[in-house]
C-alpha cells in the first residue's frame, strides 16, 4: 500500500505537478522540506541583522529609505517561508526554538560582520545575487507553497540586487578611498558568497533525494557556476577585481574556472564558530523576548474576535 502511494507520488512529481499540503507525501520528503524551507526562513530573518546594522549610518536619506525597505522585505520573505513550513505540520514556536538552540542551521553568510557601507553594497550585489540564482531555480520546486513563495521573493530580490550593485558601482567609480572600500568589501564577501551554494555535489548529503523529488532543480555546483559567470562580468564592468588568482575563462566549457573554496572555514562558520554566530542568535533571542507582548496581544485580539463571532 505504502509502495503504491510512493509510486503515485513520484509519478506526480515526474509529471511536473505540484505537491500540495493536503496531498499524501512520504515522511522523508516532508522532513526534508521542513529542514530546507525553515533553514531558508531563518536565513532571511537572521540576514536582517548585518544590513540593519547600517540603517542609522546610511550616507543619505535616499540610501536609508531604500535600505529600510530592503530589510523589511527580508522580514516578509521570512514570514512567507515560515508559513510555507507550517503547512507541513510544524508550529512556528518549534521552528523558532530549533533556530535559537542551534538545532536548525541558517546560511553561513550571515555570520560575517558588516564593517563599512561598502559591505551593504556587497551584500546586495553578491549575497542577493547568489540568493537569486538559487531561488530562481527553486521557483520550479515540487512543493506548491514553497514554489509560490519563491516567485514573489525573486521579484523583490531583483530590486535588492540592483540596490547593492548601484552602491558598489558608485563607490568603485568614486574617490580612491571609496574604490578601496569597494574592493575590500568584495575581497571579504566573495568566498563566503560562493559557499552559500553549499558543499560540492560529491559531498552534498541531501542533493540526491532533493533532485529525485525535484525539491532542488539544479545542483549546488551548477548554480555556483552560474553565479560566478554572472558576477565576473559585473565586476569587470565597474573595474573591481575578483580575489581569485585561479579565475580563468575556460573556452571549452564556456564558463569561468575558479579556485578552491576553503571548506574548513565553511564548516567552522556553519557549526557556530564564525565571527558573529553568537551575536546573531543573542540578538534574535532578545528581540523575540521583547516582542512577546505584541504576540500575546495579537493572540488575545484574535481570540476575542473568535469568541465575539460565536456569541
Ligand atoms: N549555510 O546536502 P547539502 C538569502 C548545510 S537566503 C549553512 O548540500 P541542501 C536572502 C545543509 O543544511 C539564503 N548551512 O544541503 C537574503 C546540510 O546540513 P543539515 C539562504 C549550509 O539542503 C539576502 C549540509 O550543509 N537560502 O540570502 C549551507 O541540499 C540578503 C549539507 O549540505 C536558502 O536557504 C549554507 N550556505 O543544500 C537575506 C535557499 N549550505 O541540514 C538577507 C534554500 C549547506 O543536514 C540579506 N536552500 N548547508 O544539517 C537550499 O537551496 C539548500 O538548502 C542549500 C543546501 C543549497 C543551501
Amino acid at each position: 500500500m505504502e509502495d503504491r502511494k510512493e509510486r503515485a507520488f513520484q509519478d506526480k512529481i515526474d509529471a511536473e505537478l505540484k505537491i500540495e499540503p493536503k496531498d499524501w507525501m512520504p515522511e522523508k520528503y516532508r522532513r526534508h522540506l521542513i529542514r530546507q524551507i525553515s533553514q531558508h526562513a531563518h536565513s532571511e530573518i537572521i540576514g536582517m541583522q548585518p544590513e540593519g546594522n547600517w540603517i542609522t549610518r546610511a550616507p543619505s536619506l535616499r540610501a536609508k529609505m531604500v535600505l529600510i525597505a530592503k530589510v523589511q522585505d527580508e522580514a516578509g520573505h521570512g514570514l512567507y517561508l515560515y508559513s510555507a513550513t507550517e503547512t507541513l505540520g510544524i508550529t512556528r514556536n518549534e521552528l523558532i526554538t530549533q533556530l535559537q538552540t542551534g538545532k536548525a542551521k541558517y546560511s553561513n553568510i550571515f555570520n560575517y560582520p558588516t564593517l563599512t557601507w561598502a559591505d551593504v553594497g556587497a551584500i546586495g550585489w553578491l549575497v542577493d545575487g547568489a540568493a537569486i540564482v538559487n531561488q530562481q531555480s527553486l521557483r520550479r520546486t515540487s512543493y506548491g507553497p514553497y514554489s509560490r513563495a519563491m516567485i514573489r521573493i525573486c521579484k523583490e530580490e531583483s530590486f535588492h540586487h540592483r540596490q547593492g550593485y548601484e552602491i558598489m558601482s558608485k563607490m568603485a567609480l568614486g574617490t580612491t578611498e571609496q574604490q578601496e572600500m569597494a574592493q575590500d568589501a568584495l575581497d571579504r564577501w566573495w568566498w563566503p558568497s560562493l559557499m552559500m551554494f553549499g558543499p560540492h555535489d560529491s559531498d552534498s548529503a541531501h542533493t540526491s533525494n532533493a533532485m529525485q523529488w525535484k525539491i532542488k532543480r539544479e545542483t549546488n555546483d551548477d548554480l555556483r557556476q552560474v553565479f560566478v559567470d554572472r558576477a565576473v562580468k559585473q565586476a569587470e564592468l565597474i573595474g573591481l577585481t575578483i580575489p581569485d588568482s585561479e579565475l580563468k575563462w575556460n573556452p571549452k566549457n564556456k564558463n569561468y574556472d575558479f579556485g578552491k573554496i576553503d571548506w574548513n572555514e565553511f564548516w567552522e562558520v556553519v557549526n557556530g564558530n564564525g565571527f558573529c554566530n553568537k551575536e546573531r542568535i543573542n540578538n534574535h533571542v532578545k528581540a523575540h523576548e521583547e516582542g512577546k507582548w505584541v504576540r500575546d496581544a495579537a493572540i488575545a485580539y484574535t481570540e476575542k474576535n473568535k469568541n465575539g463571532a460565536r456569541a
